[in-house]
C-alpha cells in the first residue's frame, strides 16, 4: 500500500522541522497541476498554460500547506492557542488545523464580508470567531498586538512557519514539470504567498539543479484593494474578491523585491475583469475557484492582450488557482446565467432545450 506523506514528511529537508516536530496534517498538498488546453486555444496562446489548483487541498485553499507547518510548530514549542485576522480562507484552515491538534482557535473577521463557505468552515471546526467592526487591516491590527501580549501564537503570514509551508507549492510545480515555468501568475492579497513561492523557487533552483530556474512572478491585486500598484495604503478597500480584500499588506516590501529579483510585476485587475476570468476558466477547463483566485487569470488575458508575449511558442505558464468555488457560491449564483424555471412537465421542457 502507499500512501501520500504530509507535507511535511515529503519535504521535510527542505523544512526547519525535526523528529521531535508532532505532525499536525490534514494530507494537504500534493495538489494537481492541470494542462488548461481548451482555456489557451480559448485565449489564442500558443504557448503552455497550468492551473496549479490549490483549491483541491483540505480546507479548499493554499492555506493549508502554511498551516500544517505553523501548527506543527506552535504544538512543538507548546502552544495552547492559537490567533488569526482572516479574510476567510486563514481562518478555515486555522480552525481545522486547530481541531485536528485539539487546540483554542480564535479568529478576527471583518464585518459582512466573508464568503459563506469559509465563515460555515470556521463555526464547524469550533474555533471561537470574533466579527469586528472593522476592516481586515484592523483585525490584524489587533492580533498581531493581542499575541505580542498574551500565550496566543499567531498563525497569519507574519509567522515564518506559514511561508516555509507555502513555499513547498514551487517544488511540486518544478517536480511536475521537470522545471521552474517562464512565468507564474497569482493574486496578491497580504503578500505572504507570492513571498513563498519566490522563496521556493530560489530553493529548488539551488538545492536540486540549475534547470530549475527562476519565473517571471506575475502578482495581481483587485483595482479596488491595489495599494502595491498605487504606492499607498487604501484605507477603504474594495473588491468581489473578498480574500484580497487588503489595503495594506504585511508582506508588501518582500512583494516589491519579489517583482524587482524576478523582472515581473505586480499589476492590477478589475472587479469586472475577475469575474469574466471566473466563468471562463470554469465554462472551459471544468475547473471552479474562487474570485480571488481567477485573478491569476484576470491578470494573465490582460497581458495576453498587452501582446506581452511577443514568442509565445516555448513559454509555460503556470497560474495558480489559490481557492476553491464552493467557498463562496453566493457570488457564482449572484453572477451566472439565470436559472429557468419551468413546469414539471416533459413537453415543456423538451421544448424550452430546443429538441
Ligand atoms: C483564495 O484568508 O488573507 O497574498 O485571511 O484566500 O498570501 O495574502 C487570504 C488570502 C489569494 C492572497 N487567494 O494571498 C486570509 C487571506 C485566496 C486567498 C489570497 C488569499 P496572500
Amino acid at each position: 500500500m502507499i500512501i501520500y506523506k504530509s507535507l511535511i514528511e515529503k519535504y521535510k529537508k527542505y523544512l526547519t522541522v525535526s523528529n521531535k516536530t508532532p505532525i499536525i496534517s490534514l494530507n494537504e498538498g500534493n495538489t494537481p497541476l492541470i494542462f488548461a488546453k481548451n482555456l489557451s486555444e480559448k485565449l489564442g496562446f500558443n504557448g503552455e498554460v497550468y492551473l496549479k489548483f490549490e483549491g483541491m487541498n483540505p480546507t479548499g485553499s493554499f492555506k493549508d500547506r502554511g498551516m500544517t507547518m505553523a501548527v506543527s510548530k506552535a504544538i512543538e514549542n507548546g502552544s495552547k492557542a492559537i490567533i488569526c485576522a482572516s479574510t476567510g480562507n486563514t481562518s478555515a484552515s486555522a480552525s481545522a488545523y486547530a481541531a485536528k491538534a485539539q487546540i483554542r482557535c480564535i479568529v478576527l473577521i471583518p464585518k459582512g464580508k466573508i464568503a459563506v463557505g469559509k465563515l460555515s468552515q470556521a463555526v464547524m471546526h469550533g474555533a471561537e470567531v470574533l466579527e469586528i467592526d472593522g476592516n481586515f487591516d484592523d483585525a490584524l491590527y489587533i492580533v498581531r498586538e493581542l499575541s505580542n501580549k498574551y500565550p496566543l501564537t499567531l498563525v497569519n503570514s507574519i509567522n515564518p512557519y506559514r511561508i516555509e509551508g507555502q513555499k513547498t507549492a514551487a517544488y511540486e510545480i518544478c517536480e511536475n514539470l521537470g522545471q521552474a515555468p517562464d512565468y507564474q501568475f497569482m493574486p496578491v492579497g497580504n503578500a505572504g504567498n507570492i513571498t513563498a513561492y519566490w522563496k521556493g523557487y530560489k530553493d529548488y533552483n539551488k538545492m536540486e539543479s540549475s534547470k530549475y530556474y527562476l519565473p517571471k512572478m506575475m502578482g495581481f491585486q483587485a483595482s479596488g484593494a491595489a495599494p502595491i500598484v498605487e504606492g499607498h495604503i487604501i484605507k477603504k478597500p474594495e473588491t468581489i474578491a473578498t480574500a484580497i480584500r487588503i489595503g495594506n499588506p504585511t508582506s508588501w516590501k518582500t512583494a516589491e523585491e519579489v517583482r524587482d529579483d524576478s523582472k515581473g510585476v505586480i499589476d492590477k485587475v478589475t472587479d469586472e475583469e475577475i469575474l469574466k476570468a471566473y466563468k471562463i476558466v470554469a465554462a472551459t477547463e471544468g475547473i471552479f475557484c474562487e474570485p480571488a483566485s481567477a485573478v491569476s487569470i484576470a491578470g494573465f488575458i490582460k497581458y495576453i492582450k498587452q501582446d506581452y508575449f511577443k514568442n509565445s511558442n516555448s513559454i509555460k505558464v503556470v497560474c495558480i488557482l489559490t481557492g476553491h468555488g464552493l467557498k463562496d457560491p453566493d457570488i457564482a449564483i449572484a453572477k451566472a446565467t439565470s436559472i429557468i424555471k419551468v413546469k414539471s412537465n416533459i413537453n415543456e421542457i423538451t421544448k424550452t432545450i430546443g429538441f
